[in-house]
């Protein structure tokens, strides 16, 4: 195969077009049993919060419709702890690290960034404003272009370093264009979407709510389509913004409308629970999905919908 599949995202060259996607690969060190890690595009972490937290009620998964819901809810081991295991490991291995983060309010992003700011081994920032297994819907701070943009300013103000600073942006809103051009004059330079869309299961057996947290987050293939029409919307709008794009990728095929839509590259994420190898075949597919089309590069097909 003889196709460039190199692309970017703003400043940061991915030598390769799939990435792990948030909360669905930890930091990438269990990945590493199936493939070398340091050729994907990027990991993306698990989001990181400043202090550990042990996440929502168990039950935390629900099986769904060509998909599923989880209500983790920030499990993690905290911004020190990651520092030292999860960065460190990536750093020693030559992994493309793209860190997420997540915070309680606007002052606990600004920190985690500071804080991010200043280490080694950070390529980008995710910044996490659309987890919907928060406690209120008024943490969900994509959901709102004031809140969304008081956190990228935030985050800016304190951001000096010349990676990329991306905002992951939720799908349940009436209109994921107003958030994003409101991130944008935030100051971001690019966006992630999307996050896992709001949901719920019923146990009619018990009569109450499947998981624990009651709601959770979709996603996997019954998520796609409102994934590649948000990225089509926002890149009809925005077509200069670099968007990583991700919901209910299984397939080179399913890539490949991503990318046609306006993503840049594609974070993979349900599937590797039961394809950990998925990163690396869908890179692959990719590749063949193109060929097979007569294109000799990924970067000629980015928005590529919106001209036919
Ligand atoms: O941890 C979670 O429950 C979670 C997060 Br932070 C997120 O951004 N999206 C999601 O579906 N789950």
């Amino acid at each position: 195969m003889n196709i460039d599949l190199t692309t970017s995202l703003g400043s940061l060259q991915l030598s390769a077009p799939t990435l792990t996607a948030s909360g669905c690969a930890a930091a990438g060190k269990e990945l590493a049993q199936f493939g070398d890690v340091s050729t994907l595009g990027a990991v993306v972490t698990k989001s990181i919060m400043m202090a550990p937290r042990s996440g929502r009620a168990t039950p935390r998964m629900a099986e769904t419709p060509s998909g599923m819901l989880n209500s983790i809810g920030l499990q993690g081991p905290g911004i020190e702890s990651f520092l030292e295991n999860d960065l460190a490991w990536l750093r020693a291995n030559n992994v493309t690290t793209i860190v997420s983060i997540a915070g309680n309010n606007v002052d606990e992003f600004g920190e985690l960034a500071r804080i991010l700011s200043k280490v080694e081994g950070v390529d980008g920032l995710e910044v996490n404003i659309s987890c919907p297994n928060v406690e209120s819907r008024g943490q969900v701070f994509a959901c709102n272009p004031y809140s969304a943009a008081q956190v990228i300013e935030t985050v800016r103000s304190v951001w000096h370093s010349d990676a990329p600073v991306l905002a992951k942006l939720s799908p349940d809103v009436t209109d994921i264009v107003e958030i994003a051009q409101s991130v944008v004059e935030a100051g971001v330079d690019g966006v992630s979407m999307i996050n896992t869309l709001l949901g719920m299961v019923i146990d009619v057996d018990h009569m109450k709510p499947m998981l624990g947290g009651r709601t959770g987050g979709l996603s996997g293939p019954a998520i796609r389509p409102v994934a590649v029409r948000a990225i089509y919307q926002v890149h009809a709008a925005l077509p200069h913004l670099p968007i990583l794009g991700m919901g209910g990728i299984r397939t080179g095929h399913d890539a490949l409308e991503f990318i046609a839509a306006g993503a840049s590259a594609v974070s993979i994420g349900t599937v590797v629970f039961g394809d950990p190898g998925a990163p690396w075949r869908i890179a692959n597919e990719l590749g063949q999905e193109l060929e097979s089309r007569g294109y000799n590069s990924l970067s000629e097909v980015v928005g590529l919908a919106h001209h036919n």
